[in-house]
Parts: structure tokens; sequence; C-alpha cells
């Protein structure tokens, strides 16, 4: 598996989950080429920094670059299966090595996540190399049967119910981040996105309402914004800023497997870009997406493809509410000639008597889901057809 990270943690986040995924289901020994192993040490502390080659998790883990791809192992001998993290590419002496390599290997380009009707014509189509003699295919995850599928590991529900049924858990939880857990009747939230118009309006919805608000925030590039909504040049992990009846909590940035309990232990949770945004679907947990923003409003059709899925049977006020936050929270209002110009504070104070029934439709979407295939399982299903024929 090659990962080149363009940007933040989502390249690095969704091959590493995969690696691990496709070790754990057996499907084979796992080598991950990825450019940042900084990157990867956010996620999972246990990954040095400064190894040029290490096992972690089972999974094989080598730093790419150019000096290592010059003196790569692999050289005349390519692995079975190549897949290429969202169209990084792969090295030239790569890609030559499995052209001539005998059984022929297969190239898999992983895709971004999209709802959007087009994914299922499109995954699993061929997509051949323009120079050489290799079988390459374009594998699209996504939230129907006729896609690749998402990413989720076996006994990922049975950690959250485990947790969930545990208050002791719940408590650790906080504590270990230096807060207490909040009340039963408090309404807490985490936030993770980017830079956002939109938080200062919602920051306020939460501070003059009649219930406790306790907003997790983690480091990152929403962090700077909600400081100065407080007034502050800077704070540390850990401090909690107050106003009204909100809390914000500084949280630290968390492994990976412990974002999860984040979510489990929030009753919101709003998400960006791509593997967050699974997560907090498998959480089961209403859910805010700041969708990662592309090059002529391009994400605002995958958002709208996905908000036309997940409110499928819910009733008309409920999702129409949703739906308006989520435009706000993307900036897509009026000024963008998006149907609904309002802002997030009433777009948020608007949604509130709808929150049970967003809670209920979470729970049933994560089910829904339940029914598709795991990613890993379908690639490596796919994989194994795709070898099979070739051999024959
Ligand atoms: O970080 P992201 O915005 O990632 C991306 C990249 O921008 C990428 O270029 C783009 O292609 C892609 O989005 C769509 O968001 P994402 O995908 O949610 O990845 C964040 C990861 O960080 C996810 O695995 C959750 C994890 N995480 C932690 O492990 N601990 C934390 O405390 C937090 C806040 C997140």
């Amino acid at each position: 598996m090659f990962c080149r990270v363009v940007d933040n943690y989502g390249d690095a986040a969704v091959c590493w989950r995969l690696a691990r995924e496709l070790v754990a289901r057996g499907a084979g020994a796992v080598r991950l080429w990825i450019d940042a192993p900084e990157v990867l040490h956010s996620l999972c502390p246990a990954v040095d920094v400064q190894a040029a080659r290490q096992q972690v998790e089972g999974v094989e883990i080598l730093r790419w670059d150019d000096a290592a791809i010059g003196t790569a192992p692999w050289r005349g001998a390519s692995a079975d299966i190549a897949v290429e993290g969202f169209g990084c590419g792969l090295p030239e002496t790569y890609a030559e090595a499995m052209a001539v390599r005998r059984p022929k290997s297969l190239w898999i380009t992983l895709e971004y996540l999209s709802a959007e009707p087009w994914v299922a014509s499109h995954h699993g189509l061929p997509s051949p190399h323009p120079r050489l003699p290799l079988a390459r295919y374009f594998f699209f995850p996504g939230f129907v049967a006729a896609s690749g599928g998402l990413i989720r590991e076996a006994g990922l529900d049975a950690r959250r119910d485990a947790f969930l049924a545990d208050p002791q858990a719940r408590n650790l939880f906080w504590q270990a981040r230096g807060f207490a857990a909040p009340a039963p009747d408090a309404f807490s939230v985490s936030l993770f996105g980017y830079e956002n118009a939109g938080v200062n309006g919602l920051l306020n919805a939460w501070s003059v309402g009649t219930e406790l608000v306790i907003a997790a925030l983690p480091p990152g590039r929403l962090r700077p914004q909600v400081l100065a909504h407080f007034g502050r040049a800077a704070a540390r992990d850990g401090d909690a800023l107050k106003r009204g009846s909100l809390e914000v909590r500084l949280v630290p940035f968390l492994p990976q497997s412990d974002y999860d309990e984040l979510l489990w232990a929030c009753d919101w949770n709003f998400v960006r870009g791509e593997d967050s945004f699974v997560r907090a679907q498998w959480a089961a947990r209403p859910l805010v997406w700041h969708i990662y923003p592309q090059a002529g409003q391009a994400h605002r059709a995958k958002l709208d493809a996905f908000l036309d899925h997940w409110c499928a049977g819910l009733a008309a006020e409920p999702a129409a509410a949703l739906r308006r936050l989520w435009h706000a929270w993307n900036g897509m209002d009026a000024a963008l000639g998006c149907e609904d110009g309002v802002g997030c504070d009433a777009a948020w104070v608007a949604l509130a008597p709808h929150r049970p029934a967003l809670a209920s439709h979470a729970r049933k979407w994560k089910k829904e889901l339940d029914f598709a295939r795991n990613l890993a399982e379908k690639l490596a299903q796919f994989c194994a057809d795709r070898l099979e024929s070739s051999a024959a």
C-alpha cells in the first residue's frame, strides 16, 4: 500500500486503517509505504518517526522517499497487489517491476469515499496504464452494495457497547484528559473541523441555552477560532473555556482508537474529511460533516448526496433542520446561491426539538450500514477474483 500525505490526517488515517484491517482478516502480509510517518505517529504513537522500516500492529511500515525507492527490497519482487491510496501514484520502478512479474500483480487505485450515484457504476472499472501492460482497477468506497463498502474492524460494536455499558470507562476517558465526566443531563458534543465562519454562531447558540453544553475541542485548524471567540490568544490541552451554558474543553489529539471513545462519549459529533466522518456513523450518533472543500464547489454535490441517503426514511421536518445545519456549517448559504441562508446559530436552535428523532435515526442508519460488506473483505475478494482470472 502506498500513501502520500497531501494534508491533514485523512490520507494516512484511511491507509493505516485499511492496512491493519487486511492483516487482521488474514488477507496477507501488508507493507505500507508512507511519505510522512510523523502523521501516522499522531494517529498511532507506537509508530517511530525516525525508523526507515518498522513493524507495528502486524503491518510493515516503510518511509517512502526517493532514496528508499532506489534501494527498495521489492526491486524485481513486487507484491501480488499494490494499493495506491487516493491517486498518489506508484513509483515508476515499482510499476515496471509489477509489469514483468509472473504471476502478474494487480494495481488497485483506492478512491475517495462518496455517496454520489455514479460511484456504483465506476467502482471496479479497469483503468488501463498508459504505457505498461498492467491490470489496474478503481476501487470506490461507498454506502451502497455496488460500491467498495466502508472500512470497519471486527469487534468495533462490541468495543463500543462495552464502553457505553460501563460508566467507569466513560469517567476514566474524561479523567485521563483532565476533566470530570459531563453530568447526565448535560449535552456533550465533539468538535473536529476545518476553519469555519459558522463556529461563532454555534458557540453563541450553545452559550445562551438552558441546557449545559460540553464541547470537546481537539487541537487543529478550528481551535484558534474558538480561542478567539473566548478572547484567548493561547490555551493548553486540559483548559476549559466557559461562557453562559457552554463549556469548551480543550482535549489533546487522541490516538485513533481513543478518538472512537470520544465519539461514543458525546451525544453529537462534528467531524470532517473522510475517516472521522465514517467513524461517527459507526458511533451511531447524529453527526455534522465538515466536508473537505474542493475546487469548483464539487464538494457540495457530494455533501447533498450523502444527506439524501442519510435522511431517507426520516420525517420531513428533522430532515430539513439537519440539512439546514449541515449547509450552514459548510458555508453553503444564500451567498453561495444555496437555498438555506441561515447561520449556524439559527440552524442549531431550529434543530433542537428534533434532536431525539435525529438520535434515533442515527442508530437506524448505523444498522442499515451493518448490512454493507466491509471494505477490506470486499477488496480482498475483488483482488482474489482478478488474480484468479488472470492466472487462468
Ligand atoms: O484530517 P482530515 O481532514 O483528512 C483528510 C485530508 O484533508 C485529506 O487530504 C482529504 O483527502 C480527506 O480528508 C478527505 O479528516 P479525516 O479523514 O477525518 O481524518 C482524521 C483522522 O484523525 C481520523 O482517522 C480521526 C483521527 N483523529 C484522531 O485519531 N485523534 C483525534 O483526536 C482526532 C481529532 C482525529
